[in-house]
């Protein structure tokens, strides 16, 4: 099963945050973008984000893999206090493919794709980098990225390789 998880932080060392989830899936990860600066999105009093995005391959099911970001987040002792509020660590699930077929889920626990990650810059600029033909609601990540706001798109950008 291929995973593209979306990865943010902007609490504490962000960036080695953000390497805790590449250390986990190591041998596991088939593409990984850079580490991009981003505009705090939703709650837009709190400090800057750092984001990435890695495609994974993984032998497990959506919600293992859930729980294995889940356990990362514990990690990094993320604090759930504001939504789309300051956090150390978000592992984000943005879509799941088995033999190139999309796997979608209305568990409310595991919305999949994820239902807002077509119309994030902090997502998509990321994504475009790894996988820019990437197929989410039936328009390539390319396509997503040229209809977003151009704002959205300036405040993104490239700070590193991951
Ligand atoms: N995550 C949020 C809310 N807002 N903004 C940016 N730039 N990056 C994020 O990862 C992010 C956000 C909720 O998970
Ligand atoms: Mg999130
Ligand atoms: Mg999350």
């Amino acid at each position: 099963m291929r995973a593209v998880l979306s990865i943010g932080s902007n609490m504490d060392d962000r960036y080695a945050l953000l390497k805790t989830v590449l250390d986990e899936f190591s041998s596991e990860i088939v593409a990984q973008s850079s580490i991009y600066a981003t505009p705090p999105w939703g709650v837009t009093d709190q400090d800057e984000f750092l984001n990435a995005v890695i495609v994974v391959d993984v032998n497990s099911t959506p919600l293992e893999l859930l729980r294995r970001g889940q356990k990362l987040e514990e990690a990094a002792e993320r604090v759930r206090v504001r939504k789309w509020g300051p956090r150390t660590l978000d592992v984000d699930i943005v879509q799941v493919r088995a033999d190139d077929e999309e796997i979608l889920s209305d568990d409310p626990e595991l919305t999949l794709p994820h239902p807002w990650a077509w119309q994030r810059a902090f997502v998509l600029i990321p994504w475009l980098e790894v996988e820019p033909d990437a197929i989410l609601h039936g328009t390539t990540v390319a396509e997503h990225v040229d209809n977003l706001d151009p704002t959205d798109i300036e405040g993104v950008t490239k700070i590193q390789e991951f």
